[in-house]
């Protein structure tokens, strides 16, 4: 295991591990995946198979895995197998964004890392690119609840792109596209001038931004780099046709489950562990299986904009 090296200097808190830092030392390109969903968001076993199923498909198209999360007082960037099933068989894991990430160290089980978390994490270690399934946003009445994700401010804040399937269908999406707006991050439609939905590949949203390949998207967050903007990126990439549910049936499942969280009172941190459960419920499991589908895939465009970013080989800003 190796420490990050952040201007030369070794981070106490990070861990590197071996692969991650001896790819990340001979500029080869990374690509860092989050956990909290492996801990918070897919049922046990399949949990496990997306992690694994992301690393593999990362390390298919050419760059290495790092997937994050916070054990025994480290931030942990990359995982060993036997990591990986530890983490999603954790008791009582933490979901760990910005906020209590430093509380997280101090304490010695596993946290899964959210977006912003693994946000921070990658930005530390020099890790550019982050494929995860869905972004945190506004959620459904967040103009009254306020819960609106952590996610959204540290995409303003943090120059890190990150790879996804659109916000998490069971936001407010469009709300959530105006705070990203508002907050200087661009969202950018890979392969499409629609914002991709989560589990459908459409959601009948434009996006203002479109790239058609890795290389085009390695110019365009070059660029954004290059200005000291200082936010991060959304990619959103449909999910594959194949593997997608209709727009209607899925929103059937998440209005129903919206309802079942408002009487059952969940809300803050725990809505979406809880909604994505239950739209699982709804849908026999399908929207597992699209989630899985859409992570991976993810992944593996995100590997490929890894590897252009290498070829384009400009100097980080
Ligand atoms: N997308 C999913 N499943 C998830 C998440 C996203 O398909 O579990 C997680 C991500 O880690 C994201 C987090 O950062 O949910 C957002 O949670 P909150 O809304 O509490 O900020
Ligand atoms: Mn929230």
């Amino acid at each position: 295991m190796a420490r990050a090296t952040l201007c030369g200097v070794a981070h106490p808190l990070l861990r590197l591990s071996a692969e991650v830092a001896a790819a990340l030392a001979s500029g080869r390109p990374v690509v860092a995946l989050e956990s909290t969903l492996i801990t918070h968001g897919l049922p046990a076993p399949r949990n496990l198979e997306a992690a694994q199923r992301a690393e593999a498909a990362v390390r298919a198209g050419g760059a290495t895995p790092a997937t994050i999360a916070v054990h025994g007082g480290r931030i942990l960037v990359g995982l060993t197998a036997t990591d990986s099933e530890t983490l999603a068989a954790a008791p009582e894991p933490w979901k760990v964004s910005r906020h209590n990430l430093a509380a997280a160290l101090g304490r010695p089980g596993w946290s899964g890392t959210t977006v912003s978390a693994t946000m921070i994490a990658a930005h530390l270690a020099g890790i550019e690119v982050f494929a995860t399934g869905g972004i945190g946003g506004v959620h459904r009445g967040g103009q009254d609840s306020m819960d609106i994700s952590s996610d959204l401010d540290e995409l303003a804040r943090t120059p890190v792109a990150v790879v996804c399937a659109g916000p998490k269908s069971i936001l407010d999406v469009p709300r959530t596209l105006e705070a990203l707006e508002t907050r200087g991050v661009p969202v950018v439609g890979w392969g499409t001038t629609e914002l991709a939905g989560f589990f459908s590949p459409t959601s009948g949203l434009p996006v203002a931004i479109t790239v058609d390949d890795a290389p085009a998207a390695a110019d365009l967050w070059r660029r954004h780099r290059s200005l000291g903007l200082g936010s991060g990126m959304v990619f959103a990439v449909p999910i594959p046709a194949a593997d997608g549910i209709p727009h209607d049936e899925i929103e059937g499942a998440i209005a129903t489950a919206e309802l079942g969280a408002s009487a059952a009172g969940i809300h803050s941190a725990a809505a979406t562990p809880w909604i994505l459960a239950r739209v699982a419920e709804l849908t026999d499991g399908r929207s597992v299986a699209a989630n899985l589908a859409l992570i991976e895939n993810n992944a593996r465009v995100a590997a490929s904009l890894a590897v252009a970013l290498v070829a384009v080989g400009l100097p980080r800003a």
